[in-house]
């Protein structure tokens, strides 16, 4: 007997129209960090938002969770070829976090307790697009998933997405983060494909 999925024909039955080029669906949830798992109690944790003149707005927990929590239902990928489709996510939108911030600046350093960093443009955090995340699939994040709080950045590759993140610092210029200092594309669009540069 034939079975046709209406969307999925010829080569590609078999492939999740969700899948950028070169990836694979996984079930499970990779860990990816590079370096120890940082523990933050969320008594302890802050963040800080500091713009391209010097200027610092700092949040505690029930601050910034208090400018109120989306839903956010979402797929990732990494660059390392695996996604993981369908996830759900709650956090601050990062439109609400810089909402009273002044700023022309055009790129953010994202920056993390334990010192990851990685850069971003500004415009691809803004409109919907990038949270501060609490929880995934429903339970506070791990700390092996950056709980607990991580920047959500899903139309890029997730190594932009920083685990423990504590701020946004707003740059002028691009300048590379952490692993875009090691060869990893200053943007990192999947549909792109913009893994290395
Ligand atoms: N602080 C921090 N954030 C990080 C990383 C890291 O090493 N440190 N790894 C990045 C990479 S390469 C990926 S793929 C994702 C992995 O997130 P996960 O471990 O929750 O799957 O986190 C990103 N954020
Ligand atoms: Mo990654």
């Amino acid at each position: 007997m034939s079975f046709i999925t209406r969307g999925f024909t010829g080569r590609s039955r078999d492939r999740d129209p969700r899948l950028p080029p070169g990836q694979t669906k996984v079930d499970d949830w990779p860990v990816l960090s590079a370096g120890p798992t940082p523990r933050i109690a969320t008594e302890d944790w802050s963040f800080t938002v500091t713009t391209e003149t010097g200027a610092t707005t700092t949040w505690n927990w029930d601050e910034l969770r208090a400018l109120g929590i989306e839903d956010i239902d979402t797929d990732i990928h990494c660059v390392t070829h695996w996604s993981k489709l369908d996830m759900h996510w709650r956090g601050v939108p990062i439109d609400k976090i810089l909402a009273g911030i002044d700023t022309h600046a055009g790129y953010v350093m994202a920056h993390s307790y334990g010192g990851y960093t990685t850069n971003v443009p500004l415009p691809e955090l803004l409109n919907g697009q990038a949270w501060v995340a609490f929880e995934a699939d429903g339970a506070p994040l791990d700390p092996e998933h950056g709980g607990p709080a991580r920047l959500l950045v899903p139309k890029l590759y997730f190594w932009k997405s920083a685990k423990w993140v504590n701020g946004l610092t707003l740059m002028d210029r691009d300048d590379p983060g952490f692993w875009e200092s090691a060869g990893y594309h200053l943007h990192g669009d999947p549909w792109k494909e913009e893994r290395y540069w």
